[in-house]
């Protein structure tokens, strides 16, 4: 067995020294910090996905660089791996472990300990492909993150700037290609001709769409959907809204899905262009997240979130497995978290399996894999729909019996190619969305219909540690700081349909309170006197109150 090159590691980590006063922590979507402070982080997660790869045998890891929602000056970076899902669970305490090393001889030791305690065999391949979204911090963790591919020599492929979902379908397609698994092509354009294909023979024979406006968050996604939009032609006629790439300071600034979704309101650039009845949607930075929305005609704006979208499109693949003839051989179920809108839980449970699992796509993810068909949609938009490769069996060996079930399978099947299942992809689950709306012939409004949100208000509360508040019950609940959660539960009481918990991010530096209730005063009132309490509860910069 060869060993570890670690003249070379030395003297490459030499280049990317730790910050001596930061800790880093890879959380709920990798590490997500300030992107000036990340280099050595950067630089230490080129060494691991190299570890990574090795341990499984040279199959390519993803490495997307990224802080999605996060303001501009953020970055981060994530591992994906050979199936295009996040890293496992047990690596992201590695993760923490090689980037909190003080200096390169604890990182070289850390490094040594891994290696041993894993027992990776140092001498196998390595395999990465690694890309980055539009921020200007971009380039130079790209170049810090290369410095440590280099260190451990690993064959790395550059796809360059594009979005997060594009990386996890190259991962996936890299790793199956000329299998019985293929993915598809292991490129861009394989990615672009998959979806567009498969959302053109599913559209055929329906009345074509009017014009769909999609804000791009002056992200990633804007390059992405410009693509998209090409391939797709007149079958789905795209206006693209807020794709300012490079202008300073604009990236998912008063746009972008997060935006509307925490300010329930459209971004005021699209202001002038939405007119009663127009469909919209916003993607984030990184084009994982979709919201979809509407102005009813009194010029109300209508949001259609990713609560909306789960009930739109499970409903649809319900009825297609019935269509099917395959009703009671085909399970579908439902994935939420503890931020679906109450309104959302109660039209879904009456008719599928619904779980409530943590906040986070890995615990949705790992849940939907347990139903034949695992729909899961985060409120914020970030969601997809799994297959297993029983179903996906099934519906190859299926013999219809009639015309009308032939046609339901191959919509089913054509749907496996149109979605990414590797994660949620905005583009792909807006194409989902058109054919849903194109067969039903429906509108926003009766889409909207659906069910009843609840009113809710979501806040962010910056207090002096957020790894005080402690969660169990699929973070409904907190067990610290001790006797917090017998208050709220006590001002919860007091509110029709009042319901509200209280978590700590795992993307930014803030405590969330999310609260709903009857009414939308009453929901307002709620977030706002729990949010007091967290703040009250910690202290802080009276300056930086609830925001
Ligand atoms: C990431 C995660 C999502 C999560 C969101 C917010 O999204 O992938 O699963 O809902 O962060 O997480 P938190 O409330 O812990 O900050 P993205 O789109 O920013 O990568």
């Amino acid at each position: 067995m060869s060993s570890l090159p670690v003249s070379s590691i030395r003297a490459l980590a030499d280049l990317h020294p730790k910050p001596s006063n930061l800790r880093f922590q890879y959380g709920t979507a990798g590490f997500r910090t300030l992107g000036s402070t990340l280099e050595s982080v950067m630089f230490r997660v080129g060494v691991l996905a190299g570890l990574r790869s090795k341990k499984l045998d040279g199959k390519t890891i993803g490495v997307m660089v990224t802080a999605s929602h996060n303001p501009e000056a953020d970055n981060g970076v994530k591992l994906v791996d050979p199936r295009g899902e996040m890293l496992e669970a047990s690596w992201e305490g590695h993760a923490t472990v090689l980037a909190n090393a003080a200096d390169t001889d604890a990182f070289i030791e850390a490094v040594e300990n891994l290696v041993k305690t894993m027992k990776i065999d140092v001498s196998k391949p390595s395999r990465v492909v690694y890309a980055r979204d539009t921020r200007p911090s971009g380039p130079q963790l790209i170049a810090s993150l290369e410095d440590g591919f280099q260190a451990i020599n690993v064959e790395a492929r550059n796809a360059g700037v594009t979005t997060t979902p594009i990386l996890h379908y190259l991962v996936r397609a890299i790793n199956t290609k000329g299998t019985k698994d293929a993915y598809g092509e292991d490129s861009e354009e394989g990615y672009m001709n998959k979806l567009s294909s498969a959302f053109k023979k599913l559209i055929a024979g329906k009345p074509a769409s009017p014009p769909l406006i999609v804000d791009c968050a002056n992200g990633v996604g804007a390059q992405a959907a410009a693509e998209l939009s090409a391939y797709l032609g007149e079958t789905l006629p795209l206006i693209l809204h807020n794709t300012a790439t490079t202008a300073p300071g604009a990236l998912n600034n008063a746009c972008g899905a997060d935006f509307v979704k925490t300010q329930q309101k459209p971004p005021p650039s699209l202001a002038s262009h939405l007119k009663p009845g127009q469909r919209a949607c916003s993607l984030d930075g990184d084009a994982d997240r979709l919201m979809y929305y509407y102005l009813d005609e009194r010029s109300q704006f209508r949001m259609l979130d990713g609560d909306k979208i789960a009930a739109l499109v499970a409903a649809f693949i319900g009825d297609l497995v019935k269509a099917a003839g395959l009703d009671g051989q085909v399970r579908v179920g439902i994935v939420q978290t503890a931020y679906a809108n109450g309104g959302s839980t109660k039209y879904l449970s009456e008719r599928l399996p619904v779980r409530c699992v943590s906040t986070g796509v890995k615990h949705l993810h790992h849940a939907a894999e347990h139903y034949d068909i695992g729909v899961y949609f985060e409120a914020n938009g970030h969601g997809t729909v799994l297959f297993s490769p029983e179903t996906l069996t099934k519906f190859a060996e299926h013999q219809p019996s009639t015309p009308a079930q032939s046609t339901a399978v191959n919509h089913l099947v054509n749907l496996t190619q149109l979605i990414n299942q590797t994660v949620g992809d905005a583009l792909s689950d807006m194409l989902f969305v058109e054919v849903v709306l194109a067969h039903k012939s429906y509108s926003g409004f009766e889409w909207d219909s659906l069910y009843v949100d609840l009113p809710n208000r979501l806040v962010k509360v910056v207090v002096a540690d957020r790894n005080i508040f402690k969660t169990t019950d699929a973070e409904r609940r907190l067990v610290s700081p001790p006797g917090l959660q017998a208050r709220i539960d006590e001002l919860v009481g007091k509110y029709d349909s009042g319901r509200a918990f209280v978590r700590p991010s795992g993307t930014e530096d803030v405590v969330r309170v999310y609260a709903e209730a009857r009414g939308k005063a009453q929901a307002d009132e709620l977030a706002f006197r729990v949010a007091g309490m967290v703040y009250d509860e910690t202290g802080g910069d009276l300056a930086q109150r609830p925001v």
